[in-house]
């Protein structure tokens, strides 16, 4: 058995149908996306989600309910008179799911293990429903490294918490390194989506992926704390040596497994604070909710170009 499926397989699914590579799916009588409240058997996938193109991730639930009606009205989306969006995985108690004409607009937690377990039931999803070259987007929050609140970065390269580029998974008890490939030519897009007159910073850089919000990205105020300021300072300097931009806690998972799917994706996410200034996220709540629609405004800009061009 080889667990280490890498770049050098072939891609079987050159229609832009979604890879699953799980040959297992396929015998099954149905297909129950648990987390999603969703099944095979129960639901019409294809005609429910079919028409998919964009699917649109976030940490919390609010937010991507605000993302479900912001990108319902750049858009121009009429939902059917007399419906309201609705939460289409609410008897999940898990995940939010809206579905905005072709945008599905989904909360994925927060960690790796949240994402992660999103991705295989929205990739099985896209597969089900047989949608045709999906784009992924994560629209989050982070820690800026030498960046400032506010600030808007796309990645442009997803690490983890030891700088490696691959998303490293224990299978079966062995290691399984996945790479955190993202599309180049989409962090292109993306960049040249950035108005010379946004009131804000827009930048690229590496993006650095923890299992851990405190101690694991260096904070001095959790609960447990065994190191100095200068100790955490010298820290983020080596970072910032390194290339990295902002800290968060999904990218690797995110980047891994959809470029493992043969799926396009970018992460977008505003910083909150600059860590090399503290550690509490102090800005007022109306600053925050004003900077947390900086990244949804690249990515409706992304999408409506996407829509008119079609
Ligand atoms: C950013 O913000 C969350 C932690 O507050 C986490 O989900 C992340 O990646
Ligand atoms: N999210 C993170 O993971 N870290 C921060 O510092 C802010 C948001």
């Amino acid at each position: 058995m080889s667990l280490l499926l890498e770049d050098e397989e072939i891609d079987e699914y050159r229609d832009g149908s979604v890879r699953l590579r799980n040959p297992n799916i396929e015998l099954m009588d149905q297909d129950i996306l648990y987390h999603l409240a969703l099944g095979s058997g129960s639901h019409d996938l294809v005609e429910m989600f079919g028409d998919i193109k964009f699917v649109c991730m976030g940490g919390t639930p609010k937010r991507m309910e605000q993302f479900a009606n912001y990108i319902m009205a750049e858009i121009g989306h009429k939902l059917p008179a007399g419906t309201t969006l609705l939460d289409i995985s609410q008897y999940s108690y898990r995940y939010s799911m809206y579905k905005v004409g072709p945008v599905l607009c989904v909360s994925h937690g927060m960690g790796i293990p949240s994402v992660g377990i999103l991705l295989h039931e929205i990739i099985k999803l896209m597969y089900h429903a047989k949608v045709k070259d999906p784009v992924f987007f994560r629209i989050g929050t982070c820690g800026g490294i030498g960046v400032e609140g506010g600030t808007v970065v796309i990645t442009e390269e997803a690490v983890d918490d030891m700088l490696n580029p691959y998303y490293e998974q224990h299978v079966l008890g062995q290691k399984v390194h996945r790479p955190t490939t993202l599309d180049r030519q989409l962090v292109r897009e993306l960049k040249a989506l950035v108005y010379s007159d946004d009131p804000y910073d827009t930048i690229l850089g590496k993006t650095m992926c923890t299992s851990d919000f405190y101690e694991g990205q260096g904070r001095l105020d959790g609960a447990f704390c065994e190191f100095s300021e200068a100790e955490k300072n010298e820290y983020l300097a080596k970072l910032q040596e390194a290339g990295v931009v902002n800290i968060e806690m999904e990218c690797t998972a995110f980047a891994a497994l959809t470029h493992h799917a043969g799926i396009k994706a970018g992460v977008v996410c505003v910083a909150l604070l600059d860590r090399f200034k503290g550690d509490q996220v102090c800005a007022p709540k109306e600053v925050l909710n004003e900077w947390q629609m900086r990244p949804q405004e690249l990515v409706s800009r992304y999408i409506k170009r996407y829509l008119q061009r079609k």
